[in-house]
């Protein structure tokens, strides 16, 4: 590990979109963020030595490894990016070598392993966070903003879709993600967890927490082609899912997923309806947040690009607008500046459990065919 002035040493575990989307965002720090703490890329670590040694030298790594267990105690910085069945057990012992981790979301496959990484991030002398990068998305914060400033009045309502359709044609092949053992859920934990860490972020505190939900998971086409090409496995996960949850205010939500959406690549849609307006954001717009007051007569377009507005200033001049990446850039600025010592990273591994126990209650909810209380739920 280094020492107190030197950058921070951080070990990546997989070098696949995620990999290159945190990679990106380490590179582009120091440009943009220059009070961001330094950081070097040390170790990338990914099961295959030759694709690793590849991906490191185009992601500007200095060294590889085969085994994360040799490098989660060697860094001051660990990147979970793996697969969801790789994210308690490297996350833990990193954890329990004190080393901060930022770990991709869903948290975890289940509630068990969950409550066991918030157990570990409790008892660690080290910052944890789980990778939400949504909430740094600037007009999400914007409305954050908005919801705090009463802009909307009492929350009475969210609404949450976040949309794909890359597994819309049936010959799509098989992979880790359709899988219950490697993933433990499908569009529920890959998309769903990112609408209701939203719903937590932007009303959350206004709304309260989520008090329970129903359930609606369907798989829609139950086995699909191998990746080497040679038969087909089973699908073992959800394709879709839809729920209704109520908060402890009263105000009602509908979640809504699909991997299976002709017409939406990657479209994660927010509504919050308010006594005193309204608040509307799509992930396919996503330079701009829609604001409806009491007395407008439809939603205003609010161009999340000026310099007052969240990171606004770090970047370009007004308008000139940001992407996906951006966010992910935000997020780990967020994170290394708390192991600086600079405020709490939310979302934590806390906040990770929380969405995990709401996703497990929509899962119950489904087998049950009922309502179930979010509370009722432990693990
Ligand atoms: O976290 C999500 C992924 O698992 C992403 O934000 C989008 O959906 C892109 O890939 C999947």
């Amino acid at each position: 590990m280094s020492g107190a002035s030197d950058p921070l040493s951080v070990g990546v575990l997989g070098y696949g979109f995620m990999g290159r989307a945190h990679a990106n965002a380490l590179a582009r720090l120091p440009m943009f963020f220059p009070d961001a703490p330094q950081t070097e890329r040390a170790v990338l670590v990914g099961r295959d030595g030759d694709a690793v040694e590849t991906a490191a030298s185009r992601l500007g790594f200095s060294a590889t490894a085969t085994d994360w267990r040799e490098v989660v105690d060697e860094v001051d910085v660990f990147y979970n990016l793996g697969p969801n069945h790789v994210h308690a057990d490297p996350s833990i012992a990193a954890l329990q070598a004190d080393t901060h981790v930022l770990c991709e979301k869903p948290l975890a496959r289940t509630l068990g392993e969950a409550a066991a990484m918030r157990d570990a991030a409790r008892d660690a002398g080290a910052v944890a966070g789980c990778g939400f990068n949504y909430r740094y998305v600037p007009a999400i914060r914007l409305a954050k903003r908005y919801v705090e400033d009463g802009r909307i009045g009492d929350v009475r309502q969210f609404r949450g879709q976040y949309l794909q359709d890359w597994l819309a044609d049936p010959d799509s092949p098989w992979s880790w993600r359709l899988d219950e053992g490697l993933a433990g859920s499908g569009v529920l934990g890959d998309l769903g967890a990112h609408t209701i860490d939203l719903a937590r972020f932007l009303v959350g505190d206004s709304a309260g927490a989520i008090e329970r939900v129903s359930g609606h998971l369907r798989t829609f086409v139950e086995e699909r082609p191998a990746p080497d090409g040679e038969g087909t496995r089973p699908v073992t996960v959800d394709d879709a899912y839809t729920a209704q949850a109520e908060f402890e205010t009263g105000a009602v939500g509908t979640f809504e997923g699909s991997r299976y959406a002709r017409g939406h690549e990657n479209d994660h849609r927010i509504e919050i309806h308010g006594s005193a307006g309204s608040l509307s954001f799509s992930l396919e717009r996503l330079n701009e947040l829609r604001y409806a007051g009491a007395d407008d007569r439809g939603y205003e377009r609010i161009l999340v690009t000026g310099e007052d507005d969240p990171y606004g200033e770090a970047w370009w001049p007004p308008g000139h607008t940001l992407g996906w990446e951006h966010a992910v850039v935000h997020e780990n600025y967020e994170f290394l500046r708390s192991i600086a010592g600079d405020g709490a990273f939310r979302p934590s591994f806390a906040d990770g459990y929380a969405v995990q126990r709401v996703l497990e209650a929509i899962e119950r909810a489904d087998e049950r065919g009922e309502w179930v209380a979010v509370d009722e739920i432990s693990g």
